[in-house]
């Protein structure tokens, strides 16, 4: 057995909660490998809308072990809070949930150093989410990191302050305020003492002998493949790696083990934070897309910049993940538009164009050129086969395979379950 991998090919926020959720009922095990509560991965489930930050989206069925991989970061606080909120939705989630002993821990130093590195960063600031996801990868690479099979050992405590001194010691060098750490801290060990009443595992077992049995796994990303830490770009990324590869890292499992990549992304572009963003639209445009698709943070409520879609930055991401499958998300959003530009190439600064990403479009400024394609104008609502499409989104959906040569196997026509189209 393989396992599938489920990945953003943008910057974020394009649907992949919804996906992982439609997907759900053909996978035994739904596994985390990478990120944190920097994510939100949003469910609409009969109407009601759920975000989950760290807990894999597969939670809502019964019949699907979630496991937080070891790529992930762990933050005990929020997790607690989610599952307590889960708990009052009637969903237990101490059967079928799993975390990894190697998952990395956030404690709330880390989230006070994100905001003083970034207080000092001033106007070059990444727009990190603040979850304290940078400080925790620094700890994790740096080998200092407490990880969640520590809060199992009795030394817990001691080795929490001596990496807390340390934190300490940075934080007064940036004259970061921490005198609300007390409190902050109590919360930290109930969640630690929550945390540790759960399934904590050596996951990479439990993945590898799903697999071995034949049962079926699929790898849930988060963020998007312009935000890795090697391909994004850097340095406006998040810090972990958000590719297919960061599966097999963040799980245990072998390249030879991954199967189906399916790379999702949505019929425009949005981003939250800074960086490069060679198609953002600062006009009425993009003002139209953010009201027409909601394009509010689902972890920090940020207003996200919106733009058209840039074919070379997806084709980039599709080639560095393997994709084999594209989903497409939040088509109905373009409904009302009467054309739907897409940007197929850059001119550089010297005039030549190129349909390659330049090292650092930061330093490399682009200017996105644009294909006009006429926009459908209708509604979707009624669309229920993908043959029920209207005849100008089909030709959306053809171009953007041709660009790409690879299949649109999805697309989907509304934030809810049944809203999504299923090519067969
Ligand atoms: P961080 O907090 O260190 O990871 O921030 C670094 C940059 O990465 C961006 N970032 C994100 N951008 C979009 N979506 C994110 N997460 C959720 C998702 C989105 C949500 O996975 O869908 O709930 O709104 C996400 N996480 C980090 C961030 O804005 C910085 O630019
Ligand atoms: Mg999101």
């Amino acid at each position: 057995m393989a396992v599938d991998v489920l990945l953003g090919l943008q910057w974020g926020d394009e649907g992949k909660g919804k996906i992982v959720d439609v997907m759900a009922p053909r996978y035994d095990v739904i596994a985390r490998f990478q990120g944190g509560p920097n994510a939100g991965h949003t469910l609409v489930i009969d109407g009601k809308k759920h975000v989950l930050h760290q807990v894999p989206s597969g939670i809502f069925h019964t019949h699907i072990q979630n496991v937080v991989g070891n790529g992930v970061v762990l933050d005990p606080v929020i997790f607690r809070r989610e599952l307590e909120g889960l708990r009052d939705k009637g969903i237990d989630p101490g059967v079928n949930l799993f975390v990894s002993k190697k998952a990395q821990l956030i404690l709330p130093t880390h989230r006070l150093l994100d905001a003083a590195y970034e207080q000092y960063k001033g106007d070059a600031k990444i727009g990190s989410t603040l979850r304290g996801i940078g400080p925790t990868y620094q700890d994790k690479y740096a080998r200092v990191g407490l990880r969640v099979g520590d809060i199992q050992a009795d030394d817990f405590r001691q080795k929490y302050d001596q990496l807390v001194d340390r934190h300490r010691m940075i934080l007064d060098y940036y004259h970061f305020d921490y005198s609300a750490l007390a409190d902050a801290e109590a919360e930290f060990f109930q969640a630690v003492d929550y945390l540790r009443a759960l399934q904590l595992t050596n996951s990479e077992y439990l993945i590898n002998d799903a697999l071995t049995e034949g049962r079926t796994v699929l790898a849930e990303g988060a963020q998007g493949s312009l935000l890795d830490i090697d391909f994004g770009s850097y340095p406006f990324v998040t810090s972990s790696s958000t590719m297919a590869a960061g599966a097999c890292t963040g799980l245990g499992i072998a390249p030879a083990r991954v199967g189906e990549v399916f790379g999702i992304f949505k019929a425009y572009c949005t981003r939250v934070g800074s960086g490069p963003f060679p198609t953002e639209l600062n006009d009425e445009v993009g003002e139209r897309i953010r009201q027409e698709g909601h394009e509010f943070g689902a972890t920090t409520g940020r207003s996200r910049r919106c733009g058209w879609l840039d074919l070379p930055a997806l084709k980039y991401a599709a080639m560095i993940n393997g994709a084999t499958q594209l989903l497409m998300m939040k088509a109905d959003v373009l409904n009302s538009f009467e054309t739907i530009n897409v940007c197929t190439r850059y001119r550089l600064a010297d005039g030549t164009e190129t349909d390659q990403l330049p090292y650092d479009l930061c330093t490399e400024p682009v200017t996105p050129l644009y294909e006009t394609l006429p926009g459908w104008q209708q509604s979707l609502q009624d669309c229920h086969q993908f043959d029920d499409l209207p005849e100008a989104l089909l030709q959306y959906v053809a171009f953007i395979e041709s660009y790409l040569n690879l299949p649109i196997t999805l697309v989907s026509v509304g934030p809810d379950r049944a809203q999504t189209i299923l090519r067969e």
